[in-house]
């Protein structure tokens, strides 16, 4: 008898969580937006154009870098928090931030400075503009990679996907 229960009910239970899993999912082409959420510094260039170091003279040569997301036309997105004297042996390095929207189709560039206090900060090198929808994928990737022109500087922006 508990088996014959058994057989009615569990087709029952798993029709049940089928449809629990398929809570309309989202798929690629319903993306409207990212949450970019990480940014994790994989490459810089280490030293000056002019073969200086970032710091020379002080404490630590290596640069205090901080990360802007900012749009084609300049207005700040995300501005990171420096992390001092980024050493290339410490890479890749993490910028956490709050979850911030962007959307795919705006056309952003992710810029890196060097902290120098009360000097003016330098700027070290930038990537873009590039448009997070040309990295979404259809397995709506969780990250993806962006490359500076010169090649020296790489990033790796981790983004939730939304509709
Ligand atoms: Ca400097
Ligand atoms: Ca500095």
């Amino acid at each position: 008898m508990p088996q014959l229960l058994l057989s009615r009910i569990l087709p029952l239970l798993l029709i049940g969580v089928v449809a629990g899993c398929d809570s309309n999912p989202l798929r690629a082409n319903d993306v409207r937006r990212g949450f970019v959420r990480t940014f994790e510094l994989e490459d810089f260039p280490l030293v000056q154009p002019d073969g200086n170091e970032w710091d020379s003279g002080l404490t630590s040569p290596n640069p205090d870098i901080y990360l802007v997301l900012e749009t084609r036309s300049g207005e700040l997105i995300i501005e990171t928090a420096p992390i001092p004297n980024v050493d290339s042996r410490d890479l890749p390095v993490f910028y956490d931030v709050p979850a911030t929207e962007v959307g795919i189709d705006e056309e952003v560039y992710v810029v890196l400075y060097d902290d120098d206090g009360l000097l003016d900060d330098e700027f070290i090198d930038e990537i873009g503009p590039f448009r997070l929808g040309d990295y979404l994928e259809s397995d709506l990737n969780e990250s993806f990679r962006v490359t500076s022109g010169s090649g020296d500087t790489e990033v790796r922006l981790s983004v939730r996907w939304s509709d």
